[in-house]
């Protein structure tokens, strides 16, 4: 299905009014709305393939009906997305879950609905159906030079799919590491997985960017071969200038201070991009935002303060790209909740007054450090952010056009009630 723009303008032009009054109010508070705005209607988060159908955890699936069941379904539900926020303008791919046939016809169809491409993602953390050597003991690390060969040629793989599509990036997450103490030789299993991922970096072309992520725990409960920061800065730092550190918000030991991790990599050049989510206990996949927006916005705190001090542009360089998975809700729900909260803390960090900041900073007034940060923190951004996706032809309220216009219940009549997303 498709939204058409005579729904969007009824949407829009019914709820105009009251959305006026609350953007005078606002940027009657704010300085420099103009730069804001534009800043905003820029920026787009990508959106993984594997977002768009119903998730589950070890003990179930409850499957929501209607979902993408080819690569050219997870287009048009992106698409879909995309013509609700105009913020989603990009679709990042998982092989072997989405390996496209006709490379030339899925680019078109992308293009039609204004996505590219971002970083694809690489698979060895399950075994597919006709492969010849078990992950079971891992990838990249593991003690037999055949598995790991295998693995390498996944990865090559990959990025040969990528570059048919447009994509200038590769992720490669590993599930590599131990359950239980004396199982793996830690110094071993690194050099192995840093052997194997120079195969990989060499098969980049020359303005490919690879993307090391890290998680402290699970599917390993002992050991993580790149669980944290520090173990996947070591590895980009010895695989070269095009390797960087992807931080995944949910795959931090709790209370972990992300912020500064950030700040810290943006330094060295060496921060990669972002993979949104939002957790509570130990998981990685619920909504962005739905947690700890305060945790979010100082994250975008120290990436505006660390992209700005090196001369970056917001938009293009650092990767931006949700990773989470919906087991109650609707899945395209979900993501508007998600792009929606992006934008806000995003929004809100452009409000923080650095001036007075950086001031307050040298002159140790703690106090007033704090009232900085909250007051932009505070501010209501939502007619600002909603402002930014009507400049650019989108919806003022994405979530309630949606269910007006019952897009669910419409994919479900296409597809069917009982239908499961690639790779899920
Ligand atoms: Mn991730």
């Amino acid at each position: 299905m498709q939204i058409e723009k005579y729904q969007l303008d009824a949407h829009n032009e019914q709820g105009y009014a009251k959305h006026k009054k609350r953007l005078d109010f606002l940027t009657s508070e704010i300085e420099g709305e103009r730069a804001i705005l534009q800043k905003l209607i820029d920026f787009q988060i990508a959106i993984p393939s594997w977002a768009l159908g119903t998730g589950g955890t070890r003990f179930g699936r409850f499957s929501g009906g209607g979902e993408p069941r080819s690569l050219e379904e997870k287009i048009e539900d992106v698409g879909l997305l995309h013509a609700l926020n105009r913020s989603s303008g990009a679709i990042s791919l998982h092989i072997p879950w989405d390996i496209p046939e006709n490379p030339a016809a899925i680019r078109a169809l992308a293009a039609q609905h204004g996505l590219a491409f971002d970083a694809v993602n690489s698979n060895t953390f399950q075994d597919q159906k006709d492969q010849k050597l078990s992950y079971k003991f891992g990838s990249l690390q593991h003690t037999d030079p055949s598995v790991r060969q295998q693995a390498i040629e996944h990865n090559i793989e990959v990025i040969r799919h990528g570059i048919e599509l447009g994509s200038k990036s590769i992720t490669v997450w590993l599930s590599d590491g131990s359950c239980f103490p004396g199982q793996l030789n830690f110094r071993k299993a690194f050099q192995n997985t840093l052997e194997s991922l120079q195969e990989i970096y060499a098969a980049m072309p020359s303005d490919w960017k690879m993307f090391i992520e890290y998680k402290a725990f699970e599917p390993n409960f002992y050991s993580m071969t790149v669980g944290d920061w520090g173990q996947s800065l070591l590895y980009a730092s010895k695989l070269g200038e095009r390797a960087y550190t992807l931080v995944d918000l949910g795959h931090h030991l709790p209370n972990a201070n992300i912020e500064q991790i950030v700040a810290l990599l943006l330094m060295e050049g060496k921060l990669a991009g972002f993979h949104f989510n939002d957790s509570k206990y130990g998981d990685d996949d619920l909504t962005v935002g739905s947690i700890n927006p305060y945790q979010l916005f100082l994250i975008f705190n120290e990436l505006i303060e660390g992209m700005d001090a090196r001369g970056m542009n917001h938009a293009t360089d650092l990767g931006w790209m949700i990773d989470a998975s919906h087991n109650v809700k609707d899945p395209l729900e979900d993501l508007l909740q998600s792009v929606e909260a992006i934008m806000q803390a995003y929004a809100k960090s452009l409000l923080i007054d650095r001036k007075a900041l950086n001031k307050a900073q040298a002159a140790n007034d703690v106090v007033r450090c704090q009232e900085i940060l909250q007051t932009a923190y505070l501010t209501d951004v939502r007619a600002l952010v909603a402002e930014a996706r009507l400049k650019s032809g989108g919806a003022l309220d994405p979530l309630s056009i949606y269910r007006d216009l019952k897009v669910r219940e419409q994919l479900i009549q296409e597809r069917g009630a009982v239908t499961v997303a690639t790779g899920l």
